[in-house]
């Protein structure tokens, strides 16, 4: 048994599109926990520091500006392997190609608009339930 913790976004578009729910429900149906929610809109400085490994990135801007432009939803999610478990739920990062089933194949098309983000390891993990939780 490895039980970890994870976080997850209901990114913008996401929340502008009602799917909150669609997304709540597919985690829990699968069987992960929701150990805590928050409605919010994430300020500049947060995401830019949660978004620090990517901040050399040619889409760094737009990925800060599209975070920060409307609520988004996170969760704190645990469960056997949430942090794999979470990420083969979301899909690849690009919504076009990922296959249906997944998040963001069922639901996306556009890659700065992929719906949700999922932290990418357990270290990942806690440093942004840290930004997010405290
Ligand atoms: P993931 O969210 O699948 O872990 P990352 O961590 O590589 O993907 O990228 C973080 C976010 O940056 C993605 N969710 C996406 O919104 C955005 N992003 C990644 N790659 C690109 C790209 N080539 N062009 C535009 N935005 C991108």
């Amino acid at each position: 048994m490895a039980i970890e913790s994870t976080l997850l976004i209901v990114k913008p578009d996401g929340v502008r599109r009602g799917l909150i729910g669609e997304v709540l429900r597919r985690v829990e149906a699968k069987g992960l926990r929701v150990t805590a929610l928050r409605m919010m809109t994430i300020e500049r400085e947060l995401a830019e520091r949660h978004y620090a490994e990517h901040r050399e990135k040619p889409f760094f801007e737009d990925l800060v500006a599209f975070i920060t432009s409307g609520p988004v939803v996170v969760a704190r999610l645990e469960g056997e392997r949430a942090v794999e478990v979470l990420r083969t739920m979301m899909g690849p990062t690009d919504p076009a190609t990922a296959p249906p089933g997944t998040i963001r194949g069922d639901f996306g098309l556009e890659i700065t608009e992929n719906l949700v983000h999922g932290s990418d390891s357990a270290a990942s993990a806690e440093r942004e339930l840290a930004l997010f939780f405290g």
